[in-house]
């Protein structure tokens, strides 16, 4: 395969796949994806069929590597390099029918909750627009889109949620950083941090017109003109319910991530149907389309989405109102995008590829325990949860506003991000500690949990350092 060399910015271009990628060599790209764009393995073409992206790890794989997907299994790799030359893959079984159970409960009552909402602003409204008919233009406005924080009405009779983001169920690790999907994940975004960008739900409401399609469209644009970059951006959807082609799927045109591509009429166009509970990824350049959702018993379809992105990237095109649906007592807090450097949280019942009971109730925010935590002696678990307790309690230390630009958010245009605090906690008895460091619009228990994994301490620890993380912050936040 012919490598030419671009002397001018040190690119290396591989003029016979189309369309050709390039990757700068002096980027630190983990191994799986360089190896695609380095032509070493082949980037397959755009996919024709829905089967040809439902890649995920096998049951033996998933057996063989309880915590998380493994990069060198050939699972990965080909889903790897699907992701590259289709710009999407779904995954099946990814979450516990339990979760998903508990979290479907949860945004269908949040939804009625914020529709209810709607409607006493609309009945607040008319007395506004009665005793001051000029100063209610905007909410006006924003009633009759219904265009919110919370709630923006989309076409295709979509309904885009973001409500309490900084609680379960779009705060658990086991999701942010699931075993199965982030690997795959950050590996296709370069293999180091990754932005969360944002979270939240997309329902398709019922409707009775065959052709209630959204338009098609493109979550964000190619980074250049003249060339293509590896994925900058990943969308993953988590339908909550079964995706059958009258429930409104979204449909793809697999390949048209990629310049050469996106005006190609030959391409193939299809919708991804998946269980409840599977993984849907595209890149953000895709063209794709919710379809209308037609079911027969007027089943609403929710689907969870995380955005994650390269931690330069600022999405400057899907910003949201700033104006709230909700009365002040029921506001959440506002949402920040954060870096994530933490490792796939291994929930070892999660892999099974069969859908044991599982012991992780989102809502109560018991943690899942891993195998180890299982087989381990309770002597050596009690044994170190006296220490952490001892270590929390009395022997961390905390040093205050180690750095804090003005910036309002976590993390600003030039991708510096904000510490709050950093926190020194004993892990071992003979008084080794180590460092905790929390920045603005970090979630607690998502770093306490990741602290838990690399210091090897047990998961009733997490409760507790979650706790002092959560106070440490409202401190530091009322002493701002
Ligand atoms: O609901 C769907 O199927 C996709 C929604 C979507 O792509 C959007 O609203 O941007």
């Amino acid at each position: 395969m012919p490598i030419v060399q671009d002397d001018v910015c040190n690119h290396i271009i591989i003029p016979e796949q189309s369309p050709c990628i390039s990757i700068s060599s002096a980027m630190n790209y983990s191994s799986v994806l360089k190896q695609y764009l380095s032509g070493a393995l082949k980037i397959p073409p755009p996919a024709t069929l829905q089967e040809d992206v439902c890649i995920g790890p096998n049951i033996k794989e998933r057996q063989d590597h309880k915590k998380n997907w493994q990069r060198d299994t050939s699972s990965f790799k080909k889903a790897v390099g699907s992701f590259l030359g289709s710009g999407c893959v779904y995954i099946n079984n990814v979450l516990p029918k339990s979760f998903v159970q508990s979290t479907l409960e949860k945004v269908s009552s949040d939804y009625i909750f914020l529709k209810n909402e709607l409607n006493e602003r609309r009945k607040e409204l008319l007395i506004l627009q009665m005793a001051n008919p000029r100063e209610t233009h905007h909410l006006a406005a924003s009633i009759q889109r219904v265009d919110f924080r919370e709630l923006v009405q989309r076409d295709g009779s979509r309904a885009d949620m973001r409500y309490q983001l900084s609680s379960s169920p779009y705060t658990d690790p086991a999701l942010v950083y699931n075993p199965i999907v982030f690997p795959l994940v950050k590996e296709l975004l370069g293999g180091g941090d990754v932005t969360l960008l944002y979270c939240g739900v997309m329902f398709a409401n019922p409707t009775n017109e065959n052709n209630d399609n959204q338009n098609w469209h493109c979550d964000g644009p190619p980074l250049f003109d003249h060339i293509d970059t590896p994925p900058y951006c990943i969308n993953v959807f988590y339908p909550l319910v079964d995706l059958s082609q009258e429930m409104g799927p979204t449909e793809f045109y697999p390949g048209s991530h990629l310049h050469n591509n996106f005006s190609n009429d030959t391409l193939k166009q299809f919708a991804i149907c998946s269980d409840a509970g599977s993984a849907i990824l595209f890149d953000y350049r895709i063209k794709h389309r919710g379809t209308a959702n037609n079911s027969k018993s007027n089943k609403q379809r929710p689907m969870l989405y995380f955005a994650y992105a390269q931690t330069w990237y600022v999405d400057r095109r899907n910003e949201r109102s700033g104006k709230s649906v909700v009365g002040p007592k029921y506001e959440s807090p506002k949402w920040v995008s954060r870096v994530l450097s933490g490792e796939p949280m291994p929930i070892m019942k999660w892999a099974n590829n069969v859908d044991t009971k599982c012991d992780f109730d989102p809502r109560k925010n018991n943690h899942p325990r891993t195998e180890e935590d299982i087989n381990s002696n309770n002597d050596t678990n009690s044994k170190k949860r006296r220490k952490v307790t001892e270590a929390v309690e009395s022997s961390y230390e905390m040093k205050k506003n180690v750095k804090r630009p003005a910036e309002e958010t976590s993390i600003n245009s030039t991708g510096e991000r904000w510490i709050l605090f950093e926190l020194d906690v004993m892990v071992e008895d003979n008084g080794k500690t180590a460092t905790i460091r929390v920045y603005s619009g970090d979630i607690p228990v998502e770093i306490a949990t990741q602290f838990c994994i690399t210091h090897n301490l047990p998961n009733d620890y997490i409760g507790l350092l979650t706790e002092t993380i959560e106070s440490q912050m409202n401190s530091a936040a009322s002493s701002s």
